[in-house]
C-alpha cells in the first residue's frame, strides 16, 4: 500500500521562513481548507494518509518532505538547513520508524528533503542555502552501499531543487531551466514550464498522475499535451510560504517496509 504522511497546517504559519518571496497575508482557515483538499486527493489517488496533528510552535511543520527522504531500504532524518525548523524531525521519526530502518544526518551537515530528487536509483541532491556539501558525503555514505548513485546539482535563484525540477512520469521530468540546468539530467525527457510561470516546476507524481496546482494553467496544458495526468489542486496559502505540492507529504510504500529497527539504529552519528 502507498503510505502518504501529512501535517496538518500550524496556525504559527503567519511566521514562516521565507526566502525568495516578501511576506504576503496568510488566510489561515483557506490554507487548512486547501490543504484538506490536498489530502483528500492523495486519498483519491490511493494514498493511505497519515495525518499528523498541527504543531503550533512550528511555523513550517506543514513542509514534511524537509525533514525525510524514504527510500525502499532506509530512511533519512534530516537537519533541515533553517535552525527553526529542526524540531520538526523529531516527529517524523517516530512516525517513520515503523517503516523503515532510520538514518540521521549529523551535524555539519544540513538539508532539506525538498533538495532530493530520487529517479531510480539515481539521487540528485540540490546545493542551495539549505543543503550542504556535508549532508552530500553523509547521504552518499548511507546510500551507495544499496545501489544508490548520489549526484550534487547547481541550483539558483529558487529555494530547493524541487523547486526547479520533479518527475511527472517514469523517464520525465517537469523542469525550469532557469533555476537548474537541464545538462544535469541526460537521458532523461524533460518537459519545460511555460515561461510566464516560474514556479511551475513543482509536481508531485503518485503513481500514473501528478497532484499539480490550479495556478499554473499554461504549464498544466503543456503536461496534458505530453499525456501526463493531472489532478489539481489550489495551494494558493502555502504557496505564500514558498510551499508547493510536494512539500507537503512523505509518499512511499509499506510493502517495502522493514521490521523495526533496534534502537542502535536510532542514534544519531
Ligand atoms: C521554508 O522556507 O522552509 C518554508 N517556508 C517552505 C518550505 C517548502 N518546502 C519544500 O519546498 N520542500
Amino acid at each position: 500500500m502507498r503510505i502518504a504522511i501529512t501535517r496538518k497546517v500550524s496556525p504559527g504559519i503567519v511566521n514562516c521562513e521565507l526566502t525568495h518571496l516578501a511576506r504576503a497575508p496568510i488566510d489561515f482557515a483557506l490554507a487548512e481548507r486547501q490543504h484538506a483538499a490536498y489530502e483528500q486527493s492523495l486519498r483519491q489517488l490511493g494514498c493511505a494518509v497519515t495525518s499528523l496533528p498541527a504543531e503550533p510552535d512550528l511555523p513550517d511543520s506543514v513542509f514534511v518532505e524537509d525533514a525525510a527522504v524514504v527510500f525502499a531500504e532506509l530512511a533519512i532524518i534530516t537537519r533541515p538547513g533553517a535552525e527553526s525548523r529542526r524540531p520538526e524531525t523529531t516527529s517524523i521519526a517516530a512516525t517513520l520508524r515503523r517503516f523503515r530502518e532510520l538514518r540521521c544526518l549529523a551535524a555539519p551537515a544540513t538539508l532539506d528533503g525538498g533538495d532530493v530528487l530520487c529517479v531510480g536509483s539515481n539521487v540528485y541532491a540540490g546545493q542551495t542555502s539549505r543543503t550542504n556539501a556535508a549532508a552530500l558525503e553523509q547521504i552518499r555514505a548511507f546510500l551507495e552501499p544499496h545501489g544508490y548513485r548520489v549526484t550534487g546539482v547547481a541550483v539558483h535563484g529558487c529555494l530547493h531543487l524541487k523547486s526547479a525540477v520533479t518527475q511527472v512520469n517514469g523517464d520525465t521530468l517537469l523542469i525550469n531551466p532557469g533555476w537548474v540546468s537541464a545538462a544535469a539530467f541526460p537521458n532523461l525527457r524533460l518537459i519545460e514550464i511555460a515561461p510566464a510561470e516560474p514556479y511551475a516546476a513543482n509536481a508531485l507524481r503518485i503513481g500514473d498522475r501528478v497532484i499539480y496546482p490550479t495556478a499554473f494553467p499554461e504549464t498544466r496544458a503543456r503536461l496534458q499535451r505530453e499525456g501526463i495526468r493531472v489532478a489539481e489542486v489550489d495551494v494558493s496559502e502555502l504557496a505564500k510560504a514558498e510551499g508547493a505540492v510536494t512539500c507537503c507529504s512523505l509518499i512511499f510504500d509499506d510493502s517495502e517496509a522493514v521490521t523495526k529497527p533496534p534502537e542502535r539504529q536510532l542514534t544519531r552519528p
